[in-house]
C-alpha cells in the first residue's frame, strides 16, 4: 500500500489510515490511494468491516483547496464519485475521526455508515469561508441524516462544531472516552455491528429531509437571509442545494450539487475568498526569519492602560488562558477598566457564550494594580496610553527600569513612530508595535510593527503569540499609519474632497457599501469620532501631507463638537441607532466650497467609486514598493480584517487585479488632469503601479 494510505488486517477489521500530512486534505493521489484501499478491502472476504481513521490523528481537512481552478480539482477519481463508491461498499464503514474533520473531510465521514470520534474531535462544512458549497454529497447526504434546518445553520455558519453538539445532531454515532481510545473503541464499534449483523448503512433519519418543516420554509428563509448575504454567491447556492435534497431523489440531488459547486468555484468571490485563505497563511512566514528561531517564554503578560484599548487587550490574553496585570495611576481608573472588563464578559454570560464560573475564571487571571514593579516579572509588556509621543516614550523610560532583560516591550500605538518610542529606551531590540484594533477583544487584526532595531526572535515571538490569543498578525514596518491606517488618509480624503465637489456624505457611502463594505468613510468616522480622527491628524501634522481642501470638513465638525455617534451628530445625525442625512452638513460642505474656491458639480457614482478606491490601491502598492508591507497579500489581509473590505473581492490589491492595473493607472492618469491643481497634487501615480503597467503585469508585487 503506498504511503498516503497505512493498511492493516486484524481480525476481521480493515484498518486503513489516511496518511497525507499535515491535514488529510483529500488531493488526486489520496483519493486513489483511499478508493484503492476501500475497494481492496471491500473484495476481501476475510474483512467483515473497515475502519477510516487519519493516520496522525487528524481526520482530514476536505478537498485540497490547491487543486481547485485547476484540472485536478476533478480528475479521476474525484471525490464526489469516490464517496458515491464508498457508499456502496456492502461492509460496514466506520469513519473513526480525530480532532477535525471539515468540508470534504466531513463529507468523507458522512459517505461512511457509521462516525465515532475523539472527545475534542470538531467538524464542519466549512465551505463557504471559500465561497463554495459542500461539493460531494453535504447538501445531500447530510440532510437526510439531521434534517434541512439544521444542515442549513451547519454549512451557512461555516463554523466548526464540538463532538458533544455534532453528537446531538445525529452527525456522529459515537464519542470515545480518549483519544488514546479512539481506534480501540472503533473496532469495538465494528465488532458490535458485525455480531448484530448491522447493515453497511442504516436507514436515513431523515428521509425527508425537510419533511417537519412548513412548505415555505426555504423561502422564507432567503426572505429572511439574503439581505445579510449582500452580494454573495455561495449562501444562495447553498440554498439552492438544500432545495434539490428536500425535492430530489439522493442521486439527482447530487447532479445538482455538483453543478452548483461548479458554478461556484469558478466564480470570482471563491477566487477571492481561496486568495485569502492562501493570504492568512502566507503572513505568518516572516522572510529572513526560520519557521524554527527560538521563541521568547510569554506566559506573564501586562497591559498599562485600563481604558477601552487596554481594557480590551488584555481580554485576548485572559480568554487565552494567560495571567495580565493591568496597570493604571489611579485607583478610580483601574476600577473603572476592570469594571468595563466584566461587564463585557457579563455579555457574553448573557448572550450564553459563557458561564457565571467562567466568567470568574477570567477575572481571576487579571490583576489590576498601581505599582509598576509589578510588572517586573513580565514576559511581554504592552502600553495602551494616551496617544501621545512624550507620554508613550515616557512610560517605556519607566519599563526600562522595571522590566526583566529578554521582557518584550510593545506600543499599542495606532500611527506614532516605533522606532522614536524605541529610541527612548537603552534596549530597542525589545521593542515592537502591536496595533490593535477596536475593540480589541474582537477585531481579528494585529499589525506587528516591526521597528530598526526589533530583535528577529521579538517578531517570530509576537507573531506566535497573536496566533495563541486568536488574532491575525500581519507585519508592518515604521511610517505614518503603518498599512492600513497609511491607506485610509487618501481613501477618506476623496471621500471629503468629493463631499466638497458636489456629494454628499450619503452618497458617497452609498457607494462604497455597493461594494459590499462593511461602511462608508463618513459612517465609519462617526463610529470611531471625528474627534479621533482630528487629534490624530493633529498630532501628526509634518507626518501628514495635506492639504485643508479636504481637512476643513471635518475639523469644522470637529469645532462644532460633532464628534460623530457618541455626541449624535457627525456626518450624519443619529437618533438611537437610526443614522441619517443631515442637510447641515451638506450646507456647511457648500459654504466651504465657496470659501476655497472648489468648484462643486454633480458627480456619478462611478467617479466616487473610482477616486476612493484607486487611491487606496495606488497607496497600497506604494506600500509595497516602500517596504513597509511585505506583500501585496498582506495588504490585503489588514483591509478585510481591519476595515471592513469585503473578503469576498480578495482585499484591494486582489481586486485592484480584478479590474485591472492598467485600468487603475489609467483612472489615476485620468484624474490628474481632471481635477486642477488638486488632481495634479494628489493623483499621482505609485511609481511601482507604473512599472507594473508597463511590463505588461496584473499581479502586484515588487519589480
Ligand atoms: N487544502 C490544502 N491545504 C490545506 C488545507 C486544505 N483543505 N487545509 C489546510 N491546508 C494547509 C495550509 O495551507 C497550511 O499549509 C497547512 O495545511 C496547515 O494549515 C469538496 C469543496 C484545518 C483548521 O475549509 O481551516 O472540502 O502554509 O496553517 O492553523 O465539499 O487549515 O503550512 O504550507 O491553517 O492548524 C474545506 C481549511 C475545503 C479547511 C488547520 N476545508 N483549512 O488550521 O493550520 S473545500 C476547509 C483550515 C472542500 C468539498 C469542499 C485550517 C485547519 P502551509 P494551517 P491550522
Amino acid at each position: 500500500m503506498c504511503d498516503l494510505i497505512h493498511y492493516c488486517l486484524e481480525d476481521g477489521l480493515a484498518l486503513i489510515g489516511m496518511a497525507h500530512p499535515p491535514v488529510n486534505a483529500l488531493s488526486q493521489s489520496l483519493r486513489a490511494a483511499l478508493i484503492g484501499a476501500c475497494e481492496r478491502a471491500a473484495a476481501d472476504d476475510k474483512v467483515q468491516a473497515i475502519i477510516l481513521y487519519g493516520e496522525q490523528g487528524l481526520f482530514s481537512a476536505g478537498a485540497d483547496i490547491t487543486e481547485f481552478g485547476t484540472d485536478a480539482s476533478f480528475s479521476r477519481p474525484d471525490l464526489p464519485n469516490t464517496l458515491v463508491r464508498l457508499t456502496e461498499i456492502h461492509k460496514p464503514l466506520i469513519a473513526a475521526i480525530g480532532k477535525l474533520a471539515l468540508g470534504g473531510g466531513l463529507e468523507l465521514a458522512l459517505a461512511c455508515g457509521y462516525r465515532i470520534a475523539e472527545p475534542g474531535t470538531r467538524v464542519g462544512l466549512s465551505e463557504i469561508n471559500l465561497g463554495l458549497l459542500p461539493g460531494a454529497g453535504g447538501t445531500q447526504r447530510l440532510p437526510r441524516l439531521i434534517g434541512a434546518e439544521s444542515t442549513l445553520n451547519l454549512i451557512l455558519s461555516g463554523e466548526q462544531i464540538d463532538a458533544v453538539r455534532a453528537r446531538r445532531l445525529g452527525i456522529l454515532d459515537r464519542i470515545a472516552a480518549s483519544t488514546e481510545q479512539l481506534l480501540d473503541e472503533a473496532r469495538a464499534y465494528a465488532n458490535e455491528l458485525i455480531d448484530c449483523c448491522a447493515p453497511a448503512r442504516p436507514a436515513d433519519a431523515w428521509p425527508k429531509p425537510a419533511e417537519d418543516l412548513p412548505d415555505d420554509f426555504l423561502a422564507r428563509y432567503r426572505a429572511e437571509h439574503e439581505p445579510l448575504w449582500k452580494s454573495r454567491l455561495a449562501p444562495r447556492l447553498v440554498l439552492s442545494a438544500l432545495e434539490a435534497a428536500c425535492l430530489l431523489p439522493l442521486e439527482e440531488g447530487l447532479a445538482r450539487e455538483l453543478t452548483l459547486f461548479k458554478h461556484a468555484e469558478a466564480s470570482r468571490q471563491s477566487k477571492a475568498l481561496r486568495h485569502v485563505f492562501f493570504a492568512e497563511r502566507e503572513a505568518r512566514k516572516i522572510p529572513g526569519i526560520e519557521a524554527d528561531i527560538t521563541l521568547r517564554k510569554i506566559e506573564k503578560v501586562a497591559v498599562i492602560g485600563a481604558g477601552t484599548m487596554g481594557g480590551g487587550i488584555a481580554m485576548n490574553f485572559v480568554n487565552a488562558g494567560m495571567p495580565v496585570a493591568l496597570l493604571e495611576l489611579e485607583g478610580q481608573a483601574l476600577d473603572r477598566g476592570l469594571m468595563q472588563i466584566r461587564k463585557n464578559y457579563g455579555i457574553s454570560v448573557k448572550r450564553g457564550k459563557m458561564t457565571t464560573d467562567e466568567l470568574e475564571q477570567r477575572m481571576d487571571l487579571l490583576f489590576g494594580t498601581l505599582d509598576y514593579e509589578d510588572l517586573a516579572d513580565a514576559d511581554l509588556v504592552i502600553e495602551a496610553v494616551f496617544e501621545n509621543l512624550e507620554v508613550k516614550q515616557q512610560v517605556f523610560r519607566n519599563l526600562e527600569k522595571i522590566c526583566k532583560p529578554g521582557a518584550v516591550l510593545a506600543t499599542n500605538t495606532s500611527s506614532l513612530d516605533v522606532d522614536a518610542i524605541a529610541a527612548s529606551v537603552s534596549r530597542p531590540q525589545d521593542v515592537i508595535g502591536l496595533h490593535f484594533f477596536s475593540p480589541a477583544n474582537v477585531m481579528r487584526l494585529l499589525e506587528v510593527v516591526r521597528g530598526k532595531d526589533t530583535a528577529p526572535d521579538v517578531v517570530a515571538t509576537t507573531m506566535m503569540i497573536a496566533k495563541r490569543i486568536g488574532k491575525l498578525p500581519v507585519i508592518s514596518g515604521v511610517c505614518f499609519g503603518f498599512i492600513g491606517n497609511r491607506m485610509l488618509e487618501p481613501y477618506a480624503r476623496e471621500a471629503h474632497r468629493l463631499v466638497l465637489e458636489g456629494a454628499t456624505p450619503a452618497q458617497v457611502d452609498g457607494v462604497l457599501t455597493a461594494l459590499d463594505l462593511n461602511m462608508g468613510v463618513f459612517s465609519m468616522l462617526d463610529l470611531a469620532g471625528i474627534d479621533v480622527s482630528f487629534l490624530m491628524r493633529d498630532s501628526n501634522r509634518a507626518a501628514i501631507a495635506h492639504d485643508e481642501s479636504y481637512c476643513r470638513l471635518g475639523e469644522e465638525l470637529y469645532a462644532l463638537g460633532r464628534y460623530g455617534q457618541k455626541t449624535g451628530r457627525g456626518f450624519y445625525l443619529y437618533e438611537g441607532r437610526d443614522r441619517k442625512e443631515d442637510y447641515e452638513v451638506v450646507a456647511l460642505a457648500e459654504r466651504l466650497a465657496g470659501e476655497l474656491r472648489v468648484s462643486r458639480r454633480s458627480i456619478e457614482d462611478q467617479e466616487i467609486h473610482d477616486r476612493c478606491l484607486f487611491m487606496l490601491i495606488n497607496e497600497g502598492i506604494q506600500l509595497l514598493d516602500e517596504g513597509i508591507a511585505l506583500r501585496a497579500s498582506d495588504i490585503d489581509l489588514v483591509w478585510i480584517n481591519g476595515y471592513g473590505f469585503p473578503a469576498h473581492l480578495g482585499g484591494p490589491m486582489h481586486y485592484a487585479e480584478q479590474l485591472g492595473l492598467e485600468k487603475v493607472l489609467a483612472g489615476i492618469q485620468h484624474y490628474h488632469h481632471a481635477l486642477g491643481d488638486y488632481g495634479e497634487m494628489w493623483f499621482q501615480p505609485a511609481p511601482l503601479l507604473e512599472r507594473l503597467v508597463a511590463a505588461g503585469k496584473n499581479r502586484i508585487e515588487k519589480i
